[in-house]
């Protein structure tokens, strides 16, 4: 059976796009959200949420009839499920809106139904769905009891596209496809096939999960091998910027970028499922997590000593001191503030400086109410006239563009290397 209705369940910054682009290849698509809000701006033809494209393909799509959203579970020929999977309590993942979803859908699933979870789920989550939907209709086979004759088909299908590319990367990127049988496998493989360009790589269900977050504790590992090194060469009086140019000349050498700590709420977030599973096993994942989230109190301590440097050169009282942090954003060029080790560290200047605290952020037009009444939000060009102490936090275009003549200011805190 082809797939005519297509039902996506939890329209954020996953859910969206994929229903969208379900709807753009004419599928009749019906997003579910529990967001009210983003239930009637996505029937407007309008997006809640900040991705490059994809506010013309809902428009699209919304005007021609092929997507609607809702905030009830309706019948269809299969449903992918993208909420969010945050984490509770000391970093246990949290699979309470995976679980309400399931337990949404099941009152309306009917024979032949394919069920995919596409949220970043620690390893057997696809057969708990499984239990679940099983659980809510004892009417129905899953692959659990029936195997390849289930009545449901059921597949972990894990996301991996880049925020900021996310409507070029769903298409062309390959997908992991875990079925819990190799006819779920091949039934997920023929829906993706609708508007994927990238190739359906097949395996079972615990490995899609494992694969999904190995790709996240892999860059996370990297991201902090290099913010250890950035706390080395502080020590040696070595740029740590030109080191790893200089190591990544070596053909089997690639070192990411240190910064001001790992945000977002992926590659921060995804390791601790494999802690939380195996914490006798997972000593280098879980130290590399402690790595990247202890580097914003290292970049506060630089912040520190630099205002320090700062007071004893100029004379100044610390009250009459500005510091100007440049960027709030959890990586450049877009304006998402979630997990932000640029935002931990802006709040904990402005908690600590008892003088003005300047924030440039290009990408948002106010500041957000952890920030409001203790931060101005200025220009670049008010910034660089009126600061004394700079701490750049996000290596934005607007930045890296800026002229290393307006730069006046001896006392830098550079968490990028952009002023080097
Ligand atoms: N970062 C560094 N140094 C680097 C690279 C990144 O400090 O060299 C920091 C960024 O500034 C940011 C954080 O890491 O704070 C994460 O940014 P990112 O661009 O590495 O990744 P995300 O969180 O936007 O998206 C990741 C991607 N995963 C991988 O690249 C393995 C994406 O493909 C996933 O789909 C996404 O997580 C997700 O949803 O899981």
């Amino acid at each position: 059976m082809s797939f005519t209705t297509i039902s996506v369940v939890g329209l954020g910054y996953i859910g969206l796009p994929t229903a969208a682009a379900f709807a753009s290849r004419q599928k009749q698509v019906v997003g579910v959200d529990i967001n009210q809000h983003a239930v009637d701006t996505i029937n407007r033809g309008e997006i809640h949420i900040v991705e490059p494209d994809l506010d013309k393909v809902v428009k699209t799509a919304v005007e021609g009839g092929y997507l609607k959203a809702s905030t009830t579970p309706v019948e269809a020929d299969a449903y992918l499920i993208a909420v969010p999977t945050p984490f509770k309590g000391d970093h246990e993942p949290d699979m309470a809106y995976v679980e309400a979803a399931a337990k949404a859908i099941a009152p309306v699933l009917k024979r032949g139904a394919l069920v995919i979870l596409e949220s970043t789920s620690p390893v057997g989550a696809t057969e708990q769905v499984a239990a679940w939907l099983a659980e809510s209709r004892p009417d129905l086979t899953f692959p659990q009891q029936a195997g390849e004759q289930a009545d449901i088909n059921v597949a972990y299908c894990p996301e991996r596209v880049l925020p900021g590319q996310v409507m070029v990367e769903l298409i062309k990127n390959d997908r992991v496809i875990g079925g819990m049988t190799p006819v779920c496998s091949a039934r997920a493989s023929e829906l993706y096939n609708i508007f994927l360009e990238g190739e359906c790589v097949v395996t079972n269900s615990r490995t899609a999960e494992m694969c999904k977050l190995t790709e996240n504790s892999f860059r996370d590992v990297n991201i902090a091998f290099a913010n250890e090194l950035s706390l080395i060469c502080a020590d040696q009086g070595i740029n740590v910027w030109e080191l790893i140019r200089l190591a990544n000349r070596h053909p089997r050498v690639n070192i990411l970028q240190p910064g001001p700590g790992v945000g977002g709420h992926c590659i921060a977030v995804d390791p601790w499922f494999i802690v939380a599973q195996n914490p006798d096993q997972a000593r280098l994942i879980r130290t590399a997590r402690e790595v990247n989230d202890g580097k914003p109190h290292w970049v506060m301590n630089q912040v520190k000593a630099t205002v320090a440097d700062c007071l004893a050169q100029s004379g100044k009282r610390a009250s009459e001191l500005k510091i100007a942090c440049f960027g709030l954003a959890f990586k450049p060029n877009i304006d998402d503030l979630r997990e932000s080790p640029a935002m931990e560290i802006a709040q904990m200047v402005a908690q600590w400086h008892t003088g003005e605290t300047l924030v440039v952020e290009p990408n948002i037009h106010s500041l957000p109410k952890a920030l409001a009444g203790h931060c101005q939000l200025v220009t670049i060009d008010e910034a660089l006239a009126t600061a004394d102490v700079l701490v750049l936090l996000v290596d934005h275009s607007p930045f890296k563009a800026i002229d290393g003549e307006a730069v006046r200011q001896q006392y830098i805190v550079d968490t990028k290397g952009v002023w080097r």
